[in-house]
């Protein structure tokens, strides 16, 4: 085997100086990042990671506890009462008004009331929440499978991922919350629409009317005050590219648990 020489080569100093300007480049990393271009390459990268996890975990449920662990309280995070002018105008009226969108690439769009929701197939799970920030709830959850909002809506050739849109605004610039899921976590058995919580309508805090589970990932990938699911080939053109609110703030977007 040849061992390295001990005096760096000519070559390896260029190396170097090369490695050096890569640390440089990264610096331009934000303005890159906000490129359309740069975001395609990251949407294709981004499956690696995917894969590398799904490759150690497969398609497995998420753990689901006994009632007996449920948390006393649920604590509410991020948004826990949104002031858009929609909201408010919702929740004044008990959310009658209130219709949960399917749009984007799929056959037939859609729309649902809560009594027309509450008809629909649902599942309960009692799970835990874990926040990026460091804590977990264990909380139970009903909703309808996002699996048969899709199959009612039929997602046309193309359909890569699923927007969640959401009626509030966490930032001072008002920028609405926003997440996305690809549709291999869009039909896990455990991504739910969900409207109850512990037995009891959603409350505001947690995101009434309607809310996401996806069991799999942390929590802020749990869109609450969901108005709208929309199906897309790309989130690329969606606020500023990232996929999420967290995510346009340099959070991951896989942000698998
Ligand atoms: N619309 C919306 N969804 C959101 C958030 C938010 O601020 N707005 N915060 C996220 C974060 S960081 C967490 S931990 C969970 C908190 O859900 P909870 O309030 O039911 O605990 O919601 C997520 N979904
Ligand atoms: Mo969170």
């Amino acid at each position: 085997m040849a061992s390295e020489p001990m005096v760096p080569s000519r070559r390896r100093l260029l190396r170097g100086a090369m490695a050096v300007a890569g640390a440089g480049m990264l610096a331009g990393c934000d303005a890159l990042s906000r490129s359309k271009g740069f975001v395609g390459l990251l949407e294709r990268a981004e499956p690696l990671t995917m894969r590398a996890q799904r490759l150690l975990s497969g398609d497995r449920l998420a753990e689901e506890f006994p009632e007996s662990m449920i948390s006393p309280v649920f604590k509410p995070n991020g948004s826990i009462n949104p002031q858009t002018p929609e909201y408010l105008a919702l929740k004044a009226g008990g959310f009658a008004d209130y219709r949960l969108r399917v749009r984007g690439l799929v056959q037939e769009p859609l729309e649902f009331s809560l009594d027309a929701l509450h008809a629909l197939p649902q599942r309960t799970q009692v799970t835990r929440h874990d926040c990026v920030e460091g804590w977990s709830v264990i909380g139970k959850w009903q909703g309808v499978p996002l699996s048969h909002l899709l199959d009612l809506a039929r997602p046309l050739p193309g359909a890569r991922y699923v927007v969640f849109h959401c009626l509030d605004d966490i930032a001072a610039n008002g920028s609405r919350y926003y997440e996305s899921i690809d549709l291999q976590d869009a039909y896990h058995p455990q991504t739910i629409a969900a409207h109850r919580l512990n037995d009891a309508p959603l409350p505001v805090a947690n995101g009434a009317p309607v809310r996401m589970r996806i069991e799999r990932k942390l929590g802020y990938k749990h869109a609450k005050y969901v108005h709208t699911i929309e199906v897309v080939d790309s989130y690329a053109a969606i606020a500023g590219g990232r996929g999420g609110f967290w995510e346009d703030r340099n959070y991951d977007w896989y942000a698998g648990i």
